[in-house]
């Protein structure tokens, strides 16, 4: 079956509250047009992310109650390193409370002397805390990856020429590590092949260079090598998740994502002279190295949940249902990114308000346009999140995509509610010569998105 049903039947339920247009009209407006400031109770359907907003199972929740939190040694924690060890592979074993703080953990160790850390596209918690801990973050995705149409089976793919070049024009030694993100968020949660990874890691390791993965959505890309890369289809997804990481150093995880869980994080890596000094940073800022920020009861959630994601049935209804509302809208002409990837279906805001001046943020006009239709949320990726001002000539630099992200929480939502997402986006799509663009009122010097106030125009 091409889109199979939910793998699950659903025994508690959570109200969401159906709003009026007029209602709505009020809190966008309040909001000053920003999501980021319209209150969760507002939402009739969240797909702001999919980070900390899966719906966690009745195993799960009997494992909350099997909490045990003590200050050390907590018995979780011990069932927490043994999955992590099994599905991840690396000895050392870090826990933090997500996977910012993993990231830090990791840089602040590996770029005491500055350099450049390469991956497919950087997430921006990564890049931030590469740039504040003095190093450069450097994006090599294939240029397929910027195609927003064109059709390939691993747009996420880290382009081994562009690798090779960088080796060779800074040298190893401004090289502390490269990186890889599986699935590419920022490149529409596309996934990275095994022969890639294979790849990367070898020309890393033949220069001495050490290879961290950052995993938060594992699991979904595991699922797309074993449908679509030779040799992997009768592989167990543990079997092609053991080898992705056979190959690197370690990992950062955020298990926000594939974690199954609301909160939690961590790092696993071979080296344990590493391991040592993150840990004492890890004491300093996060907690005792048996549970890192966490309480027990989330060290057996997420032990838990990292065995319940591999799950071949949970998989193939996830990505299948990310699919199927892409098609959905595929069919009714609605301008997407394609192929979809793993988590999230992303609208074209360019080819959707064609009309429309990339001063006016058109990504962000339409996000609020969903809102108004339907109660439903996005995020804007475009000039409002990426844009800036030029500090030499005071004009506005734009990003060469708008999209509007609709990520899509894990568990959460029925096929059902999803047809009446892509129901909302057909009416504004036939309707769309009707809707204004925005211009800011207020912003911040950095991350602006979050705060920023605008009014139409
Ligand atoms: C998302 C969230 C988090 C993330 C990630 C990758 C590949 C690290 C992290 C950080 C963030 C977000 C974006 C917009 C709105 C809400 C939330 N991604 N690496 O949705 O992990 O959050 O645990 O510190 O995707 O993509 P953490």
């Amino acid at each position: 079956m091409k889109h199979p049903p939910e793998p699950f039947k659903i025994k508690v339920v959570e109200p969401i509250k159906q709003t009026t247009r007029e209602e709505r009209e009020a809190v966008i407006r309040k909001a000053g047009f920003n999501l980021f400031n319209v209150s969760a109770e507002d939402i009739f359907i969240d797909l702001l992310t999919d980070s900390g907003t899966s719906a966690m199972s009745d195993n799960q929740w009997a494992g909350i109650m099997k909490g045990d939190e003590s200050y050390a040694g907590s018995r979780n924690w011990f069932h927490f390193y043994d999955v992590v060890r099994d599905i991840f592979g690396f000895p050392e074993i870090i826990p933090t409370h997500q996977g910012r703080v993993a990231e830090n953990l990791l840089f602040s160790e590996t770029l005491k002397n500055g350099g450049i850390v390469p991956n497919n596209n950087h997430f921006d918690t990564t890049r931030a805390n590469i740039e504040c801990n003095g190093g450069e973050a450097l994006d090599l995705v294939i240029d397929e990856g910027k195609d927003p149409v064109i059709n390939h089976p691993f747009k996420g793919n880290l382009d081994p020429t562009k690798l090779n070049d960088l080796i060779e024009k800074y040298g190893v030694e401004n090289i502390p590590l490269g990186m890889i993100t599986i699935t590419n968020n920022s490149g529409g949660g596309q996934p990275v092949a095994m022969q890639n990874i294979r790849e990367i890691s070898e020309i890393l390791h033949q220069n001495g260079i050490p290879f961290f993965i950052d995993a938060c959505r594992f699991a979904e890309n595991a699922y797309f090598i074993k449908q679509r890369e030779a040799d992997y289809a009768e592989k167990s997804i543990l079997e092609i998740v053991q080898e992705m990481f056979s190959y690197a150093d370690g990992c950062t995880m955020s298990a926000k994502k594939d974690g199954l869980v609301n909160m939690g994080g961590f790092i696993a890596l071979n080296d344990s002279d590493l391991a040592r000094s993150i840990r004492e940073n890890l004491i300093r800022i996060e907690g005792f190295p048996t549970y890192g920020g966490l309480s027990g009861r989330d060290l057996e959630a997420i032990a838990r949940g990292l065995r319940e994601v591999l799950d071949e049935h949970y998989l193939e209804f996830r990505i299948g249902q990310v699919e199927r509302l892409a098609e959905m809208l595929n069919e009714l002409g609605v301008p997407i990114l394609l192929p979809p990837g793993g988590h999230a279906v992303y609208l074209d805001a360019r080819r959707f308000l064609p009309e429309m001046s990339q001063s006016q943020f058109p990504a962000q006009a339409l996000a609020v346009a969903l809102y108004r239709e339907g109660g439903i949320r996005g995020v804007e990726i475009g000039g409002l999140m990426f844009g800036k001002t030029d500090p030499e000539t005071g004009k506005e630099i734009y990003p060469d995509l708008e999209l509007v992200r609709l990520a899509i929480p894990r568990r959460v939502y029925t096929n059902m509610q999803m047809h009446f997402v892509a129901e909302v986006i057909d009416k504004i799509f036939k309707n769309r010569d009707a809707i204004r663009g925005l211009k800011i009122v207020e912003q911040a010097a950095v991350l602006r998105h979050f705060t920023v106030r605008l009014e139409e125009v």
